[in-house]
């Protein structure tokens, strides 16, 4: 089974905690700051693998985490900054955020890489805050959190090779006889709703995967049928094998049906004519089909309309005629085959990539106890950021708050000496 998007959480690493100490030198009873600052937290970054066709990996692993930095140490040494973290993806992941729908980056060329998570700034040391007024000052910041995402990945580039033609001529059946994939197959029209894809793995180690769409009709590049975002599934095919059922059965006549399937593709898009295309004569173990393929290739041959005469393949999924043949030769053809640039990535020019950076720093609410309630994400930062450990520490955070107009507003709202605040799960007093 192939999977074509998934959901994962990413989580940076959180940088290392700064580090409050001071020198202890013979003679010198207290030599000064002397505490490290943190290393910064591992990012988390998304890499093409060229090697990777599917999103299959991520249905087992879908929560990452960066690792933290290290803590600041004694005698000014600093901690280690931790390693990114890299996440392989297929060429062609589209990457939003799973919670905000924006979207964060196309992975398209082959060494392409995307942060995702920045981990979080190291917390600075006791020695960056000394001062002439305050020369042995026991303040440190904690590390910065990781950020945290969840997000949502998606393959677009479905397929090497795309099967197509009217519906019941044996697509889903052809893909199901070459390939593990499992697709619905019925004789009634329109089985199958959305691709199915598989993975053809040939004896010679050669593979490719391979997509049966949804059937086509007159009128599809306009919407009928299925329609045109079937259409949008063949833009993205290298190769195009086009499927017609020679038996005859539903009535229609084989050549009509390949003029008319190339026709909607040509309206659609008419560089889709120019790429590889292999003609399949389906269903040839029924007894009428051997007579219509002879008058079909008559026809063939006698189309002026034609760029070039396509080749021709016959085959049966049900007596396995003429697969092997098959399987091969769209290998051979798909490797001469360069890549297309699809429409879609014709639209889509570079990587888009933004943090929000313009919410407020905070938000007073109020709890029903009558606590002052902060919070905000800028102000949670900052909040974890602080080493509740020392007073030094502590008055430098309620400066902070006071800098970012945190005290002003409480007033403004009514806020008396002696009320509680509360960030998080630290409880304080107003004190005006
Ligand atoms: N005799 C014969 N019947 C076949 C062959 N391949 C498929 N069929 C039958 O044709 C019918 C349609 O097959 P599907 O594979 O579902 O056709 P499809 O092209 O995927 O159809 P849609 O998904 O509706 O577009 C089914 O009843 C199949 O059993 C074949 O090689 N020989
Ligand atoms: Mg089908």
């Amino acid at each position: 089974m192939f999977v074509d998007q998934i959901k994962i959480e990413v989580k940076a690493g959180k940088g290392g905690d700064g580090m409050v100490a001071f020198r202890r030198e013979k003679y010198v009873p207290n030599g000064g700051p002397a505490g490290g600052d943190g290393g910064k937290g591992g990012s988390i970054i998304l890499k093409v693998d060229q090697g990777l066709r599917t999103l299959m990996d991520f249905r087992y692993h879908r929560i990452f985490k960066a690792k933290p930095g290290q803590n600041g140490m004694i005698k000014g040494m600093y901690g280690r900054g931790a390693d990114d973290t890299y996440i392989s993806v297929p060429q062609g992941t589209t990457v939003t955020d799973a919670e905000t729908g924006e979207l964060l980056g196309d992975l398209v060329e082959a060494d392409d890489e995307l942060v995702v998570a920045k981990g979080g700034r190291g917390g600075r040391g006791n020695i960056k805050f000394a001062s002439p007024k305050n020369p042995a000052p026991e303040i440190a910041e904690n590390g910065e959190p990781g950020e945290e995402r969840k997000l949502k990945l998606e393959l677009k580039v479905l397929a090497d090779v795309g099967l197509v033609g009217f519906p019941s001529v044996g697509k889903s059946t052809l893909l199901s006889v070459v390939t593990s994939a499992k697709p619905k197959i019925a004789e009634y029209h329109f089985t199958t709703l959305v691709p199915n894809l598989g993975m053809v793995r040939l004896d010679d180690g050669r593979d490719y995967v391979m997509a049966d769409l949804p059937g086509l009709i007159e009128g599809a590049s306009q919407g009928v049928g299925l329609g045109i975002q079937f259409l949008r599934h063949v833009e993205r095919t290298r190769v195009i094998l086009h499927l017609i059922d020679m038996s005859g059965v539903e009535g229609r006549d084989p050549y009509d049906d390949f003029v008319k399937i190339n026709e909607e593709l040509k309206v659609y898009d008419p560089t889709l004519l120019d790429r590889p295309q292999i003609v399949v004569a389906s269903k040839m173990d029924m007894p009428d089909s051997a007579k219509n393929l002879a008058e079909f290739k008559v026809k063939l041959a006698k189309d002026k309309t034609l760029k070039q005469v396509p080749e021709v393949m016959e085959i049966s999924s049900l007596t396995h005629q003429g697969l092997k043949e098959l399987t091969h030769r769209t290998a051979d053809v798909l490797e001469s085959t360069p890549k297309f640039e699809t429409l879609a990535e014709k639209e889509q020019s570079s990587k888009v990539y933004t943090f929000k950076e313009d919410e407020p720093a905070f938000k007073i609410t109020r709890d029903s106890d009558a606590t002052w309630v902060l919070s905000g994400e800028k102000l949670e930062r900052l909040f974890k950021m602080t080493n509740f450990n020392h007073d030094e520490s502590l008055m430098r955070f309620a400066r902070q708050l006071r800098g970012m107009g945190v005290d002003d507003a409480l007033r403004e709202r009514g806020a008396k000496g002696g009320d509680l605040v509360r960030i998080e799960d630290f409880t304080f007093e107003f004190v005006e």
